[in-house]
């Protein structure tokens, strides 16, 4: 695999010059400079590249080449958002980049409630605490009939809480779930003046009443308006899973498991319709088998997020360290070796330590906790190649 790591443009505290020195080969960013659905033009992308080659390394993947909301949900517009997206990868094209990532997630692309969950170590890492997103649901963004969709123990427990939370608390969900989580990976919310809880709702409008097989109907005509484009400059399109793997907000999501995968690899059977085997997300269903998900669809994915989360009592998940988590990353990087594509691998999300805090870098993407991680990546890759010459 081609180590890999994301960086978010020149305003990126983490530069070139560190990631390079670090022993990144390739690298992950977009042009986050553009909203989505503007295009990419041309010399802006090459401009990219020639500073990621200035430096020694290459853009190796786009992520996220962002698929506008009206695309998702069937707008008026989204025949010519579509024709502005294929006129983006073609420019892509030219200047010989061939992997894209996307998702196709109504609104809300990851979701966690706090982004500095001690550990014992006294290093930060990222949790997903169930109770507080339902209550974030049920409270905040007060949807109509959220209740439904829990357990009712967890129905009572966010009754229970209601009694004690603070309006701090509450502000700290809002701007976690919302604005934090968000912000960096597409851009602010559009919109007015009015509070991110109001300009979600308004995202969310489109979608009232769309079910999943509609939804998969939209993934289906955007896919077959790429792929010509794909297929002529060899791009290979891989869906980011849903992170966590579950409906939320009452909106359909459709790569929670290995059966939505087979749907989508077999509704365009196209070597170019594939997947980000993000294994992180993935492994915070309880129903993913993420080492056998990786086994059966390590021929179709195009891009590798090496990292693994822990569940936890009452559905609450956490983000482990790479070398302690559910899922048995050296087994995954057996497999994904085994593709003999050098596979571009990134190790995603890292702790947060040793001064990361006072940086200010994106949620999940801190400097050392990161660089910590690809170091053990890196063991596990040069320990699997020794295997294959015993
Ligand atoms: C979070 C990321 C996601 C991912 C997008 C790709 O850290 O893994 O935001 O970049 O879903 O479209």
């Amino acid at each position: 695999m081609e180590k890999t790591w994301r960086w978010f443009g020149p305003s990126d505290k983490v530069t070139l010059e560190m990631m390079r020195q670090i022993g990144v080969e390739g690298v992950v960013t977009a042009l986050h400079q553009y909203a989505p659905g503007e295009l990419w033009p041309l010399e802006e992308i090459r401009a990219t590249q020639q500073r990621i080659e200035a430096a020694g390394m290459r853009w190796s993947v786009v992520e996220s080449l962002p698929v506008s909301e009206a695309i998702k949900y069937g707008g008026a517009e989204r025949d010519a958002l579509l024709e502005r997206y294929c006129q983006s990868l073609e420019n892509l094209g030219r200047c010989g980049i061939h992997t894209v990532c996307y998702n196709f997630m109504p609104v809300i692309d990851w979701v966690r409630t706090d982004l500095e969950r001690p550990l014992p170590d006294g290093t930060l890492t990222l949790y997903f605490d169930y109770v507080r997103f339902a209550y974030f649901d049920m409270k905040i963004l007060a949807r109509p009939g959220a209740e439904k969709d829990f357990p009712p123990e967890i129905v009572a427990k966010v009754e229970a809480l209601d009694k004690t939370i603070t309006e701090a608390e509450k502000a700290q969900l809002v701007d976690t779930i919302i604005t934090k989580t968000q912000g960096f990976v597409n851009g602010p919310l559009g919109g007015s003046e009015a509070s991110p809880v109001e300009k979600f709702r308004a995202l969310m409008a489109p979608y009232a009443g769309l079910s999943k097989a509609q939804l998969r109907e939209n993934l289906r005509y955007f896919l077959e308006a790429v792929m010509p484009v794909c297929r002529k400059w060899d791009i290979r399109m891989c869906i980011h899973p849903d992170d966590p793997p579950m409906p939320v907000f009452g909106m359909p999501r459709l790569v929670c498991d290995a059966d939505d995968i087979r749907w989508l690899l077999a509704a365009v059977d196209d070597f170019h319709n594939g997947l980000t085997f993000c294994a992180g997300s993935l492994s915070a269903g309880a129903h993913n088998d993420v080492v056998a998900m990786a086994r059966e669809f390590a021929p179709r994915t195009h891009f590798v997020h090496l990292r693994t989360c822990n569940l936890l009592p009452g559905g609450d998940f956490v983000e482990a360290p790479h070398t302690d988590g559910r899922v048995d990353l050296v087994e995954l990087v057996r497999i994904f070796e085994c593709e003999d594509r050098n596979l571009p691998m990134r190790v995603d999300h890292g702790k947060t330590m040793l001064g990361d805090e006072r940086i200010g870098y994106n949620p999940g993407y801190s400097f050392h906790g990161r660089m910590l991680a690809l170091g053990q990546v890196e063991g596990m890759i040069v320990a699997v190649r020794n295997e294959g010459m015993a």
